[in-house]
């Protein structure tokens, strides 16, 4: 018997604090000393998702730029899930081709949120924030 005895949990994710299982044995008049099995337990950890285009199908946006026109918005319906984290801690916006080189930029709003972004570097397109803030934040 104790050579079969197994842990199993189906909790989504589990606790992460570890788990202990005492064994003892008794021979009629008296009990064994307590052994222990201590069980880490180790979360996997979800995969979480930009979606740009919120409810509709698929994950991507669709933005028209007019020349003189002001900035336009990329993703406005824009959201980020994850099954097991509540809060992201960076996150990373790359403008992949930038013919226009110092003229065109990215930018975001982190007013409100603990969101830092780095200013847009315009040799790698890349705009770059960080911070632990909540999902909904980012
Ligand atoms: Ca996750
Ligand atoms: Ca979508």
């Amino acid at each position: 018997m104790l050579r079969t005895a197994k842990y199993d949990n189906s909790a989504a994710p589990p606790d992460a604090t570890s788990r202990t299982v005492e064994f003892t044995v008794n021979d009629g008049e008296a009990d064994s000393a307590v052994a222990t099995t201590t069980i880490t337990v180790t979360r996997l950890n979800e995969a979480l998702l930009v979606d740009l285009n919120g409810a509709a199908e698929g994950m991507d946006s669709t933005a028209s730029f007019t020349e003189d026109g002001g900035p336009v918005a990329l993703a406005p319906v824009g959201d980020v899930s994850d099954a097991d984290d509540t809060e992201l801690t960076s996150a990373e916006i790359t403008l992949t081709n930038h013919p226009d080189a110092n003229a065109e930029s990215l930018s975001v709003d982190t007013s409100g949120t603990s969101i830092t972004a780095t200013s847009y570097d315009s040799s790698t397109g890349i705009l770059a924030l960080s911070g632990t803030a909540s999902l909904a934040d980012y």
